[in-house]
Formats: structure tokens, sequence, C-alpha cells
């Protein structure tokens, strides 16, 4: 089958950002085949170690450059990719949704977060503000400066395999570090799309080599830049599982890490709810991105007295669910991302069944015409319990648990009772009932929404979560100055010599 865009048709090869391809990458390729028709649509070179070295001391030494470069000016480099951005928009999009198989509308919106935080970044490098504070001592001033970093490593999941880049990304840059992003193994090519769409920025720009880099490959090159205390912040968005084994080999460095992991994020339907607002945004939440963003609405905490009635909603709502082509607007879920995903989905389902799982909603695979990448499976809802080892995991895939409840404090107390602590929501038009979810006594999540769902944040708010979510925040609000560091200065312009805490050492 002929590919539907134009793909390259040798092995690419990742390195610095100019286009300079120049490294002696192995002769190992990942494959990277779409999810959407099964097809091969390219192979790209793995990083070897030595081409790894070669990128961070190229980012070394750019780093000692890009630095100088005042935040206004890296900020308009910024700007200026946020146009390319936009007048690659249409093609980035439609790459990310073949190659990663969520829906073109998803995909070009995934484009619009990047455009978005470009813009953001762009004020932000006016404005990457310290405080001043009064000095106890006579003719002193005391402030904070926030200074570049250095080298910054990103390493990104499949699900949002440019956005979440761009939110590490355009911020660090604006803050004067530099940059190796190690893409997912699943999506390389969206990755070197991006390379490709900045690079003439940067060549226009005298950019010095290595403000951008890519390195590629598997877990390897991930632990590469974990142990490596050259990398000044590592920031991995994943699973819990690749990210305790990131925080543990940078906190062996006593590194920084910035950590964006797994969901299980809930949402709570009260009986003060408007339904025709909550439906909507139940479903897009589980099966937007076929239930693979960290954001995915896993459970639906639903009060008992409407409990029925929402079911019945829900059901008529995935009755009328189009599963296809994600490349073809007319469908709303595309395939998972590979086969492997799909084994994870049928895992999940024979467990909820030998649990004791009703499915209100039956899952089930799809194969037959338009089906050959055996990558498609069927959206569901089961009727589960909240304490059930099934429940408490993040499985990536479109499975909704509902989960009842009686009152708010019990409805409250299920929702945080998991490991992960990422989005979290509750529809009510309850003043007091909405207050109580947002206060300290509710929702534990990093994000949590009134009469919204828990899926599709703005990049302009701080965006991560608690526990085994990893604690990082990033994008928007203050989550900037996680990539630079912060010295406090005090400065005496007096003629006497007071030491603090009215201490006198007399000589
Ligand atoms: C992710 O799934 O890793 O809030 C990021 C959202 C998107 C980002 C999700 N803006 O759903």
């Amino acid at each position: 089958m002929q590919s539907i865009l134009p793909l390259p048709t040798q092995p690419v090869k990742p390195g610095t950002s100019t286009g300079q391809q120049f490294w002696q990458s192995s002769e190992k390729t990942i494959d990277s085949y779409s999810p959407a028709d099964g097809q091969l649509i390219a192979r790209v070179h793995v990083s070897s170690r030595a081409d790894y070295d070669r990128v961070v001391e190229t980012a070394q030494a750019a780093f000692q450059q890009w630095r100088q470069v005042p935040a206004p000016r890296r900020g308009e480099i910024v700007r200026q990719m946020g146009e390319q951005f936009r007048r690659y928009k249409r093609e980035l999009g439609t790459l990310v949704s073949y190659e990663m198989g969520k829906s073109l509308q998803e995909g070009l919106g995934e484009v619009q977060e990047i455009i978005d935080i470009c813009d953001f970044a762009v004020g932000q490098s006016r404005q990457l503000y310290g405080l001043s504070m009064h000095s106890e001592r006579p003719a002193h001033r005391m402030f904070e400066q926030w200074h570049s970093l250095g080298v910054v490593g990103i390493i990104s999941a499949f699900n949002f395999p440019v956005a979440v880049w761009s939110w590490n990304a355009m911020l660090a840059w604006v803050c004067g570090d530099v940059c190796i992003w190690k893409p997912s193994e699943k999506t390389p090519l969206t990755a070197l799309a991006c390379q490709q769409i900045i690079g003439d920025v940067l060549r226009n720009n005298d950019v010095p080599e290595g403000v951008s880099c890519l390195v590629t490959g598997g877990r390897d090159a991930g632990e590469w830049l974990a142990r490596d205390p050259r990398i000044a912040l590592v920031s991995a968005t994943g699973s819990t599982r690749m990210g305790k084994a990131v925080a543990e080999a940078v906190a062996g460095r006593l590194g920084r890490s910035l950590l964006e992991l797994g969901g299980n994020n809930a949402i709570i339907v009260s009986e003060h709810a408007d339904l025709d607002l909550a439906i909507p945004a139940i479903v897009f939440g589980a099966v937007g991105t076929a239930g693979q963003r960290c954001t995915t609405t896993r459970r639906l905490i639903v009060q008992e007295s409407i409990y029925d009635d929402v079911k019945n909603r829900l059901k008529n709502a995935y009755a009328q669910l189009r599963i296809g082509s994600p490349l073809d607007e007319s469908f709303h879920v595309g395939p998972l991302i590979d086969q492997q995903a799909v084994k994870g989905y049928q895992t999940a389902v024979n467990e909820i069944r030998e649990l004791g799982g009703r499915f209100v909603v039956e899952p089930g695979l799809i194969d037959g015409s338009g089906f050959e990448s055996g990558c498609y499976v069927k959206p569901c809802i089961a009727e589960a319990e909240n304490q059930w080892p099934i429940v408490q995991k993040e499985t990536f895939a479109p499975i909704l648990y509902l989960l009842k409840y009686t009152s708010l404090d019990d409805a409250i107390a299920q929702q945080n009772a998991v490991p992960q602590g990422l989005s979290s929501a509750i529809f009510t038009l309850n003043m007091r009932e909405a207050e109580r979810f947002l206060s300290i006594a509710g929702s534990d999540c990093g994000i949590a929404n009134v009469n919204i769902g828990t899926s599709g944040a703005e990049i302009g708010g701080a965006f991560g979560g608690e526990k085994e979510t990893g604690g990082g925040r990033e994008s928007g609000s203050d989550a900037w100055k996680a990539y630079m560091r912060r010295q406090t200065n005090t400065v005496n312009y007096g003629t006497t010599m007071p030491l603090a805490q009215g201490i006198t050492f007399e000589l």
C-alpha cells in the first residue's frame, strides 16, 4: 500500500539540530510502524554510546554560548519556532496521527499545544523574575537571581510524541539551557520531523550547534541520560516503572529530575451534576487518544441515586462511537499504539472478568478490512470496585470503570485511594460540593477540575501530579523554575562589616 505521506525511504539519523546529521550511528535501526494501517513508515538509526557522548559534548559547548544570549533574544528564536509550527501544523499533525494513531483532530491539537507553549515561553523570556528581600543588616541589599541550569535531558512518551517535548524544550531554551531529547522508540519519526521544522530557525539565527539535540534508542539511551552527571536536569514522561528507574539513577548522583508519570484519573458525578455537560466530557476523557493519555478518565465515581441513569446514557453514547483510521475525520477512536498494548488491554479485560466485573459496554478486538494493523480495540465500560488491583493500575487503553458512592466524603475517599495523583474532576452544580472537592480535604491530585473532564489540560497551568505520578510540574505557571538554578545574593555597600544574627566577632 502506498504511504499517505512523503516519508523517508532511507534510514534517517539523529544528531544535533541544524541538519548536520553526521553521527556515526550504529547500524541498528528502530522500525516505526503505523498502528493505523500496520505499514512500516520509517527506519531510524539508533544512537550508539559514542554518538551520545558526542551529542553531550556538543551540547555542553553550546550551553557556554547560549546562556550568554539575552533571554528575550532567546525568546525571539522560540517565537520563530512557533511560526514554523504554525506553518507545518497540518503536516506534523498528520504525521503524529499516522505514526502514533491518535485522531487527526487530536494530532492537530497536539501541534497546537506546541504553538501555545512557544507563545507562552516568549512571554516568559521577559519574566524570569527573582525576588528581592530586605536585609537585616544596614547598607546591605539582598535578592535572588535565576541562572541557566545546563544540559536538560528530555525523555518523552509515545502518546504525546511532540507536545511534551515542546513543553520542556521551549521553556528550557528561554531559560538558557540546551536540550537533548530522547523520544519514545515507538514514535521516532515525529521527533525527527520536529528537529527538521526548527532547523531553519536555528540556522538562520546562528544558534550554536547543540542547543537542540536528539538521541534515539530504547532503555539504554534513557539510562545514559539518567546516570550522566553532565545532564543537569532529566525530565521524564512515561510509566511509573520507567520513572522510578530514572528517579533512582538521577538521585544516585544527586541530580535533578522532573517526573510526569502515570495517572488513574477519576470523575465524580454528583446527583447535582448537569449530565448534559458530564456525558460528553466523560466519553472524550475515556476514549480520546484510545485511552492512552496520562490524563485519560479511567474511573467514574457516580452517586447511587443517578447511577442507572448515567450508566444508560453512557451505553447510548458508546453505541454511537465510530472506530477506524485516525486519519479519517469521521471516526472518533483510532488504534492502540501497537499489538503489545492490545495484549495489555486483553489482560486487563480478563482480570476484570475473573474478579467478577460486569461489562456494561463489551470489550473486544476489531479485525477485518481497515483494521489490518491488529491494533484496534473496542472502548468498554466495566462495573468494578475501587480496591481491585486492576482498578488500582493504569492500563493504557480505553477501559472505563464504573464505581458507586453514597456520600461526597465516600466519593473523595475513593477518588484518592489509588497510588497515582495526576488529574481529577467533579461534575456538580452545588457550590459546597465543588469547593469541598477543591479544598485540602478534597482531591489529592495535581489537577482538580469542576464541570470539566480530566484530560485536555491547557498549557497555561502547571501540569503534573502527586504520589506515583512523580511530583513534577511542566508547562505553564511557574514551571520554568525547574529549568533554572536559584542564586541568593547579598551585597554590602556600607563601610562596616556587620554579621547576620547579631554576631560580633572582634579582631
Ligand atoms: C500526556 O498524556 O502525557 O491534558 C499529556 C491533556 C494533554 C496532555 C496530556 N494536554 O490531556
